[in-house]
């Protein structure tokens, strides 16, 4: 039997650069990552977003635009990561440390990939040319896919 575990990430993006953290704690430590984590009881999930980017990296955001859903599956394991993506051009606030996050800048072309999720470097450019996409990845382990789909759609 599988379970499904619904978690966000955002992005933030501005004019040639990208917002990552440096992830210290838990899950996907040692990588940089956006911004995210799981729902609380009775948020929605665009609230989850904007609470998770706003703990971790201490920006405030009015609107995200959604741009994906990537479902994640772990050879041997039975929680399906349902991982919901947003996009973030517009913010309040200076990127600030938090106990799980090292925010960081980025230019658009020294992304990180090779310290990043490795489905990440498939996804990144589609979000980067706000063009919406679903995807499934399948992990042996926290390094390798084994299996993926990962497609642009119109509509979410
Ligand atoms: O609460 P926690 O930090 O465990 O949440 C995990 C975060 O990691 C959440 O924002 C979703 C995100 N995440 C995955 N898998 C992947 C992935 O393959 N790539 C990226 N970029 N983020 C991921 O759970």
């Amino acid at each position: 039997m599988f379970t499904t575990k619904l978690l966000t990430l955002a992005l933030v993006v501005q004019p040639g650069r990208v917002l990552l953290g440096m992830k210290k704690r838990g899950f996907g430590a040692g990588k940089w990552n956006g911004f995210g984590g799981k729902l609380q009881r009775g948020e929605t999930i665009e609230q989850a977003a904007k609470r998770e980017l706003l703990e971790e990296s201490g920006l405030v955001v009015d609107s995200m635009e959604k741009l994906g859903n990537i479902k994640f599956e772990f050879v041997g394991e039975t929680e399906i990561l349902d991982v919901h993506i947003f996009r973030v051009d517009s913010f309040e606030g200076q990127p600030t440390e938090s106990d799980e996050m090292r925010p960081q800048w980025f230019d658009l072309d020294k992304i990180p990939f090779g310290q990043m999720w490795a489905d990440d470097i498939l996804w990144f450019p589609m979000m980067l040319q706000r063009k919406k996409f679903l995807g499934y990845f399948k992990f042996q382990g926290h390094d390798l896919i084994v299996e993926h789909k990962l497609e642009e759609v119109k509509e979410l």
